[in-house]
């Protein structure tokens, strides 16, 4: 879990203070340099589960809007201890999940996760996950990259 993943979990739960502290440590999110700004990350959502269940999955959409290949190598929210990207299988008609280490977006392409397809699985869940609420995501690409956004819990799309 990085540094700055914690801080902005922070800010959720503390004071004031704390917030400040927060600002400032979000301040290089913000610099548009590079590719940063050419990454567009659409619709995301996590599909709502009962108390007793351990695991979901999460969707979303990722433009490349560079002309560098787009490498995602991990997420981190505050709602799953650990994450996997899948993709779906069909085989003989039937469904199964095939690991992926990374998830690459070449320039000008738009990956779409979406149920029965490629998604990023979260696992040990940390409830409550509430219908309706929102949570932070962070995606971490390549060369440093971040990108926070708030994946909304539904039931479906
Ligand atoms: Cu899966």
């Amino acid at each position: 879990m990085s540094l700055s993943f914690v801080l902005q979990k922070m800010c959720h739960y503390t004071s004031r203070l704390a917030v400040f502290f927060c600002l400032l440590n979000l301040a290089p999110l913000w610099s548009d340099e590079g590719s940063e700004g050419k990454v567009i990350i659409e619709s995301p959502w996590i599909r709502s589960v009962l108390p007793v269940q351990k695991t979901t999955a999460l969707y979303l959409s990722i433009e490349n809007q560079s002309d560098e290949t787009l490498t995602l190598i991990d997420i981190e929210t505050p709602i799953a201890k650990r994450d996997m990207f899948h993709e779906t299988i069909e085989k003989n008609g039937i469904a199964s999940m095939r690991h992926r280490d990374f998830l690459d977006i070449l320039p000008g392409e738009k990956l779409e996760l979406s149920p029965g397809g490629l998604h990023i699985m979260l696992m040990g869940l940390v409830h409550p996950i509430t219908e309706g609420n929102t949570v932070p995501v962070v995606l971490h690409f390549r060369d440093s990259l971040s990108k926070t956004v708030e994946a909304t819990i539904i039931q479906n799309r």
